[in-house]
């Protein structure tokens, strides 16, 4: 029996509406769970965020992933950096003072999630690519494994990041545009998105009002922790897409870039 595939999206610390929304979507064996990243920072709990996932995984029947998001790839930086490059480190840590405090209580309860966490998640049976943030118009080959994708270093591992971040790309040249470097006539990746690496379901830029629908992608992440709700994508074959969102609390005032709906 295939299961359906449930993907949530960018939870932040967000415990309470994650409970939730798993209670709510009913899960059974057959089915899959993945998240699409930034499980953790902003947000009032990424620790109690890490703990329900990580027991989530060995005591659910049904599978768990953990799509990587930049808020992860930002803490596995950290990490590194602590090891290999402490003057670096001790800079990401006075410009974040989150990341020490956060390690601290990975450590104090001897949690590993990024031990586990994937750079993507690619799914067959219900023909989607699930990445944190989007797909610059000048990347030209998707790493055909999370392996391949992990073994990737330099030049070529710094291009695949690219996919934690992505949100506007140039007009003209399709490449990766920084937060805020983007002009009026730059568009946001999905709409300028061909498809080529499959369906993408993919967060990072919250839609407050609703998920987003492109041609060729669908974003998921609907601000929980900005004031909107926290959503799921639920594939199921054979039928169409489902979404299930839980509406939370505002507390993080937040100004969206004018990102254009298309109709749908
Ligand atoms: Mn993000």
């Amino acid at each position: 029996m295939v299961g359906k595939l449930h993907i949530i999206g960018d939870v932040h610390g967000m415990l309470d509406p994650l409970q939730e929304l798993v209670k709510i979507l009913d899960i059974q064996p057959s089915d899959r769970l993945v998240f699409v990243g930034d499980v953790i920072d902003k947000g009032p709990d990424s620790i109690g965020v890490i703990k329900y996932v990580e027991e989530l995984r060995p005591n659910a029947s049904f599978e768990v992933v953990l799509v990587d998001g930049n808020h992860e790839d930002r803490m596995r930086r950290y990490l590194r950096n602590l090891k290999l490059r402490p003057r670096v480190a001790a800079e990401q840590a006075a410009r974040a003072p989150e990341l020490e405090r956060l390690r601290e209580q990975l450590a104090s309860e001897g949690m590993e999630f990024l031990g586990w966490s994937v750079p993507f998640y690619r799914c067959n049976t219900h023909n989607v690519l699930v990445v944190h943030g989007g797909i610059p118009g000048t990347m030209q080959d998707f790493p055909v494994s999370v392996e391949e994708a992990s073994a990737l270093t330099g030049r070529e591992a710094k291009r695949f990041e690219k996919v934690y971040r992505t949100r506007f790309i140039d007009a003209v040249s399709g490449e990766f545009l920084a937060l805020g470097d983007h002009g009026p006539g730059d568009p946001f990746w999905a709409e300028a998105y061909d498809g080529r690496f499959g369906h993408v379901v993919f967060g990072h830029q919250p839609f407050l009002n609703r998920p987003a629908q492109f041609p060729y992608a669908t974003g998921i992440d609907t601000g929980a922790v900005h004031g909107g709700g926290l959503t799921a994508l639920t594939l199921d074959s054979g039928m169409p897409p489902t979404f299930t969102s839980i509406r939370s609390e505002l507390f993080t005032p937040y100004v969206l870039d004018p990102v254009p709906h298309p109709p749908n």
